[in-house]
């Protein structure tokens, strides 16, 4: 087919990795509509074509369930959108106009990669059980698709804010999304009262929060850094979230009250590191890896009522830390959990203070090759 030979021709360009700072460079002076117009129409049908590819050498048994083969065809339909861009000059301000349209129906089409590939799991898991080796390379091939999803749409977020109707209005000192004084300590708390209300909606209560800072670097001062909010508070929300529930559950019968769980924030010559530690009784060493495994935790939502299709968020773990994780890796950072089981977890969010040109890459490199799994069949 037509596209099937477009995919393989695009998906022999090497994406271009991005860094924080280059985000930055080119969206502080000038920026140039036109440019990022050029740059993108090719970048993001580069980016698309990989991650088709990507999708081929999943097990066949999983590429065939019919979540999967609904998020492929997003893929490429929005692959195609974009192709309709190659002829079409920068110079026609039709051009510009439609284009940033299309972006923001294509962001809007993908919404719901991640759930829709959780189903596809599921329905993986429905049929043929859990398999270690199917395990594995879903997990390697997740984490490359969603990291590139994260990038992908960072990438197309840069121009619709940079470039919209609504560019500037909202935050005037934010490049696009990126906030070059994000104040740490604000973002953390606007995401345990996010996360609160959850908890309090789900338990009736919720634990509090303790705040610490400590500036090495500038006492007293406000813990800043150059980092896009949104992200930050995506992380934090989704450990606020184990914290509470973990918390909440353990001093469900009992007539003491809740412990707090505690933020500290902590910036260093090159790392801003985020504590978010709880009381809630810990998790044993064998089950921390199940925690960031997407097969592992994937699980029907809960069937008590076939009308309710909202599920609480605090109910599982879900999707939430792996990706989590994804975040804080994608411009350099990392997210580790230290659980001492009986008493509670610390989980640690560090990012890079500063990220040295082209280090903070924002295209998953392999490390090593994938295998293909598209003829391994599980017995
Ligand atoms: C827990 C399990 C967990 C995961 C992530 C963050 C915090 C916590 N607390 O008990």
């Amino acid at each position: 087919k037509d596209v099937t030979h477009k995919i393989e021709y695009y998906s022999r360009f090497s994406p271009s990795p991005m860094s924080i700072k280059q985000f930055l460079d080119f969206g502080r002076e000038n920026a140039c509509e036109k440019t990022s117009y050029m740059f993108l129409r090719k970048e993001l049908a580069v980016r698309l074509a990989n991650t088709m590819r990507e999708v081929t050498l999943l097990p066949a048994n999983l590429q065939s369930q019919p979540s999967v083969k609904l998020v492929e065809s997003w893929y490429s339909q929005s692959f195609e959108e974009l192709l309709e861009y190659k002829t079409r000059s920068p110079e026609d301000p039709r051009t510009l106009y439609d284009f940033l349209e299309i972006l923001i129906k294509i962001q809007n089409r993908h919404n719901d990669v991640v759930p829709t590939m959780a189903q596809g799991v599921i329905e993986y898991k429905e049929k043929f059980g859990f398999d270690p080796f199917i395990s594995s390379n879903v997990q390697y091939f997740l984490d490359r698709f969603y990291t590139n999803r994260i990038s992908f749409r960072m990438l197309i977020n840069q121009h619709t804010l940079l470039f919209g109707d609504t560019a500037c209005l909202a935050q005037p000192k934010h490049i696009g999304s990126i906030d070059p004084a994000c104040n740490v300590a604000e973002v953390v708390r606007d995401a345990y009262e996010t996360a609160k209300m959850l908890c309090e909606q789900y338990y009736m209560t919720a634990p509090e929060l303790k705040i610490g800072e400590l500036n090495s670097k500038a006492p007293k001062k406000p813990i800043q850094v150059v980092y896009v909010p949104s992200h930050l508070f995506h992380m934090l929300f989704e450990l606020f979230k184990n914290s509470m529930r973990a918390t909440v559950e353990l001093y469900e019968n009992s007539s003491e009250g809740l412990p707090p769980v505690k933020a500290m924030v902590t910036l260093g010559k090159e790392d801003l590191s985020i504590k978010i530690s709880d009381k809630g009784g810990g998790v044993p060493l064998r089950k921390i890896d199940r925690l960031f495994n997407y097969m592992y935790s994937t699980a029907p939502s809960p069937r008590l009522d076939p009308s309710q299709t909202a599920v609480p968020q605090t109910a599982g773990f879900g999707y939430g830390l792996p990706i989590t994780r994804l975040y804080a890796r994608y411009f350099q950072g990392d997210l580790s959990l230290y659980s001492i089981e009986g008493f509670g977890t610390d989980a640690v969010i560090h990012l890079k203070v500063f990220a040295l040109p082209n280090e903070a890459d924002d295209w998953s490199n392999p490390s090593s090759d994938p295998r293909d799994a598209s003829t391994y069949k599980a017995n």
